[in-house]
């Protein structure tokens, strides 16, 4: 499918700034430790994307936006990006929303798809290398499935395709949840524990014969759709191959999603680990609730966008909150950021300022250690708020703000 168009990131060294030279370090669902990531030349991302309808809401947005930060400070430190995400462009939930509303299933998704393409493309978050649907992956996951066949990690209940997670020596790695944790997600999130047939609940679904009324593709394993995590799993290895840097996503995705879609890689390649970090983003709320589609209870950044909200304030809302906490979204939070937009477009717009290396460092520093947006907000403030005679820093606090957190002024 088509990406987005990408924003111009300016390059520090050419606004006459120093290069930066602390690695990212990120907090490894998988460990349970911050670790610093260690790319070759080319970083490798995966970052789940959406499930096409109540798009694009302000969690996912944050979600992407913390993401986009660890693309940004990996280009500041000179490795490219290779940047993969994918559309779960059919699904369950996707169908379901179709058949109520009566609308094709496709021309949900497209539209959806669309409305997040120009959602992303206001907030100036890079866009991916490759934005895969899964309908067009459709050949790579029947591949994956294949494979895991092969090593014998596949069993059917009544014509559905399973993976048998004993099948993985590994399996839990990635969660790292007691059983009653799993068996509990799993239901919640997309799952069938309570499935009659299946040798452990926890299997998960890898090909779902052709219900009457839902749309089925031809494979070996008779006609039929993926199931999700084989979604995920199959584009990321075939882009990125193993052991790529991150696979990201909110911390709703560490169970089942990622921990299924490492098991899934891990097995049928032979090879491990399947990401080398496991990085997730916190939930955004609204009223005491988790935003979700299923809730309802949502904001979406097209809505602000039509209602005037400048969106570099909404990203500045997003990110005066840490990337792994969960919190709740408040119209103020959104008059706060634009008060601090203006803060700094005045700063920009002096003749002169206090000099903006020291800047440079502090921001650097702060996003290297675990993306502390928050820490790197306070730092453009100081230097806002403080006076000085230094007639490049204007420039280069723009530069700055621009390059490693997005935001133009
Ligand atoms: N298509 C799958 C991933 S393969 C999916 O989870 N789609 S989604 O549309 O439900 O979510 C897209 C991304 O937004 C996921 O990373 C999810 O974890 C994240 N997300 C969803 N709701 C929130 C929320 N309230 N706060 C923060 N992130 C969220
Ligand atoms: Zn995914």
């Amino acid at each position: 499918m088509r990406s987005w168009p990408a924003p111009e990131v300016p390059r520090l060294s050419d606004a006459g700034l120093p290069a930066a030279a602390r690695p990212l370090s990120l907090h490894d669902t998988g460990t349970g430790e911050t670790r610093p990531t260690t790319p070759g030349e080319t970083a490798r991302m995966y970052v789940c994307g959406i499930t096409p309808y109540d798009a694009t809401h302000l969690g996912h947005a944050n979600t992407y936006l913390a993401f986009d930060l660890v693309n940004r400070v990996w280009q500041d430190l000179g490795h490219r990006v290779h940047y993969v995400q994918n559309a779960t462009d059919v699904d369950d939930p996707l169908l379901e929303r179709a058949q109520q509303t009566g609308e094709d299933w496709r021309e949900l998704a497209d539209r959806e798809i669309q409305l997040f393409r120009d959602d992303m493309t206001a907030l100036r978050v890079l866009p991916p290398d490759q934005y895969i649907g899964a309908v067009e992956a459709i050949p790579l996951i029947v591949e994956m499935i294949e494979k895991l066949r092969g090593r014998d990690a596949t069993y059917e209940v009544s014509g559905d395709v399973y993976f048998p997670i004993a099948a993985d020596p590994a399996f839990g790695q990635v969660s790292g949840l007691p059983r009653d944790e799993m068996t509990a997600l799993s239901a919640e999130r997309g799952g069938d524990p309570g499935r009659p047939g299946k040798r452990d609940p926890l299997d998960a679904l890898l090909w779902m014969a052709k219900r009457p009324g839902e749309p089925g593709w031809e494979s070996p394993f008779g006609e039929g759709r993926p199931g999700w995590h084989v979604e995920c799993s199959a584009i990321s290895v075939e882009y990125l191959g193993m052991a790529f840097d991150v696979e990201g996503g909110g911390s709703d995705l560490a169970f089942p999603h990622h921990e299924m879609g490492a098991s899934h890689a891990q097995v049928a390649t032979g090879e491990r680990p399947h990401a080398r970090a496991y990085v997730h983003a916190g939930m955004v709320g609204l009223d005491g609730e988790k935003m979700s589609k299923s809730r309802g209870n949502l904001v979406f950044v097209s809505k602000l966008r039509q209602s005037g909200t400048d969106p570099m304030a909404i990203r500045l809302a997003l990110l005066a909150h840490h990337y792994r906490a969960d919190w709740e979204w408040t119209p103020a939070a959104l008059d706060e950021a634009a008060a601090r937009l203006g803060r700094w477009r005045a700063a920009v717009a002096r003749p002169s300022g206090p000099p903006a290396a020291p800047l440079a460092a502090a921001v650097r520093d702060h996003l290297a250690g675990d993306l502390d947006a928050p820490a790197a907000l306070a730092a453009v403030d100081a230097w806002a708020a403080a006076g000085g005679a230094d007639e490049a820093a204007p420039a280069q606090a723009r530069a700055i703000a621009d390059a490693l957190l997005g935001v133009t002024l």
